[in-house]
């Protein structure tokens, strides 16, 4: 039996508070009015609930608007959520008022008049709309700013992002971090499970904080081992249970630690997304049951129905379990109670671009890289060291003594190891590849990728790329985007352009497993998908330890709802060697 779960009222509260503080922030959008009666309305409701101390879930409209300070709409607006897990008006203010159009508030000398004059004349939608009409000093023909606002925004603007708090942490930080932090953890005594949770388990590009999951007996040693690790640079927030602390890089850390009969709920609760979390506790409701943090508990009495693994609490819900990538909010749930959830890539048996030390940028050897992909079940192994029209690049000489070595090590690897001689080309401005059409076909598996000119113009960008997948023995584009998240815009392509030659030529697409890339993206994939293209997931190791980037590429594609089916070395070996060893097209 689970012992009794602790009182909802603050779960529930909340959810009000972040409601009524929504509300609040987009009225006053909507009415371009901070002072508008509305805006004040919700402020004040928030502020009497934020002092109340009974158990919200319970209350009545009448009662609520005993409550004072609260009005008849903002009571029916709370019943309405507390019922529903929703709000009709929220959801309306959200559609007409999206996140970029929210965030332009955070920037000083920018209010609701002018944020709403800045929309209806120049487009102004987000942050980076923002940038660029500074950029091209579009704001000065706007009534009501000239020069001298456009630079006080500029310097607004150049502020925040000085300060970081513009910016996300990109994944490839986030992920060692929070796994270095996890591993940590787990040592503390009384330790019985540590997770990262949030946008980071859901494998999000970008991760706004991070949030850790700790199941102990005792929360205060390991709080205590959180506050005193060494990336942390101060503490936000101490509780009996939850913290908060920043690292040097800036990255906020958010703990919770439970007792381990709660983890279940605490690691579904805390890995969201919000609109995941929403769409459950609808479903619970619908059942006579309340979802929380703590527990899976039926309305009526609090009995506790399921709260220690998240498989009983899906279960509880007549639901499979949801992979983590999936909790979106873009009809997961619907898919899981019809069983049509996409299947899970489970083993991928191949590596189609991975460098060796005769790449410059390169540090393990051919015999380092096979032997660790050996002891990861590889059965498939294309080695593609750059070839030279980048930096780290090489002549054909150093290519074909590399032949000879691989042909060699193929002999005695038999059946266990398919070691392929492939090739990283560079694709040119204008498509071209390096050395000749007739060296290039010597090769068992050449990709190709864009390493430079990333500056070039859509027209340009997809011409380059469709021409390079004409090339017979091109068989895959390496990182599509060129994109570094965080670092480098992706270029400009024509993407339904580049998956219409990719359905002609039958070239593959990468997924490129190397967190500061993951390319093609979760959102090119999802297009990707409706096509028929396969895809082939890589870790474009430089290391032998790199080869386990290609389960990150996995994760990138299942969160894009990409199966196994569309991807080649997820297939059986039979079928993915045969793909593998098909003829060369004819030349298009
Ligand atoms: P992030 O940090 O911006 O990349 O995104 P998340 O998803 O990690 O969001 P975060 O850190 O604010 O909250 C972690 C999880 O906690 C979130 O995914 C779902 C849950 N959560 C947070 N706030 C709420 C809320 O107001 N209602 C519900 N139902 N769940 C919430
Ligand atoms: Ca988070
Ligand atoms: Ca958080
Ligand atoms: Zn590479």
């Amino acid at each position: 039996m689970a012992p009794s779960m602790p009182p909802s009222s603050h779960d529930s509260k909340q959810d009000v508070l972040d409601m009524l503080r929504e509300l609040a922030e987009l009225t006053q959008i909507d009415e371009a009015d901070p002072q508008s009666f509305r805006v004040r309305a919700y402020e004040t409701a928030a502020q009497a609930i934020a002092a109340q101390a009974s158990d919200l879930g319970r209350l009545t409209v009448e009662e609520l608007r005993e409550i004072h300070g609260i009005g008849k709409s903002t009571a029916d607006k709370i019943r309405e959520l507390l019922e529903t897990g929703r709000v009709r008006k929220l959801e309306e203010l959200r559609a007409k008022h999206p996140p970029g159009v929210v965030a332009l508030l955070r920037i000083q000398g920018l209010g609701p008049k002018s944020v709403r004059r800045l929309r209806a004349e120049l487009g102004v939608d987000s942050i980076d709309s923002l940038r660029d009409a500074l950029a091209r000093h579009a704001m000065r023909g706007v009534a009501g700013f000239g020069a001298k606002a456009e630079q006080k925004l500029a310097e607004s603007l150049a502020r925040l992002e000085a300060q970081g708090s513009l910016e996300r942490t990109p994944i490839s930080v986030a992920l060692p971090l929070a796994t270095r932090i996890v591993e940590r953890l787990r040592q503390v005594p009384g330790v019985s499970h540590a997770a990262y949770c949030g946008s980071l388990r859901r494998f999000a590009e970008t991760i706004g904080d991070v949030d850790v999951v700790v199941a102990a007996s005792d929360p205060a040693p390991v709080m205590d081992a959180l506050v005193s690790l060494r990336v942390v640079e101060r503490v936000l927030g101490r509780g009996d249970s939850k913290a908060s602390v920043v690292t040097h890089r800036g990255t906020q850390i958010d703990l919770r630690v439970v007792g381990a009969h709660q983890l279940g709920a605490a690691l579904l609760y805390f890995t969201g997304s919000k609109t995941h979390n929403i769409e459950l506790r609808q479903r619970a409701l619908a059942r006579g049951m309340t979802l929380n943090e703590y527990a899976l508990s039926e309305l009526d009495g609090g009995r506790v129905v399921a709260s220690e693994t998240e498989e009983q609490i899906y279960a509880a819900l007549g639901l499979p379990w949801i992979p983590p990538e999936l909790r979106e909010g873009a009809g997961e749930i619907a898919a899981a109670e019809r069983g049509a959830l996409p299947a899970r890539i489970g083993d991928v048996i191949g590596d189609f671009h991975v460098h060796t030390t005769v790449s410059g940028d390169g540090r393990s050897t051919l015999e380092e890289v096979v032997a660790a992909a050996r002891a990861r079940g590889t059965r498939v192994l294309a080695i593609t060291d750059h070839a030279e029209g980048t930096r780290s690049g090489v002549g054909r000489e150093a290519l074909l003594e590399q032949r000879a070595r691989i042909r060699a090590l193929r002999a005695e690897l038999g059946d266990e190891l398919l070691l392929l001689h492939g090739v990283e080309l560079n694709i040119g401005p204008n498509g071209e590849l390096d050395y000749d059409a007739e060296f290039r076909r010597g090769f068992d598996w050449c990709l190709a990728s864009v390493h430079d000119r990333f500056e070039l113009d859509r027209a340009a960008q997809t011409r380059r790329i469709v021409t390079a997948m004409r090339d017979p023995a091109v068989r895959m584009i390496g990182h599509l985007s060129a994109r570094m998240i965080g670092a480098r815009p992706p270029i400009d392509v024509d993407l339904d352009a580049v998956l219409a030659a990719a359905e002609e030529t039958g070239t593959a697409l990468e997924v490129n497993g190397a967190l500061p890339r993951l390319d093609l993206s979760a959102d090119a994939l999802r297009r990707a998908r409706e096509r028929d293209v396969t895809f082939v997931l890589t870790s474009d190791a430089h290391h032998a330890r790199e080869l386990e980037r290609v389960g990150f590429a996995a994760r990138n594609a299942e969160r894009a709802w990409v199966g196994p089916d569309r991807i080649a070395n997820a297939w059986p070996a039979e079928r993915l060697c045969a793909w593998v060893r098909r003829e060369p097209r004819e030349i298009a």
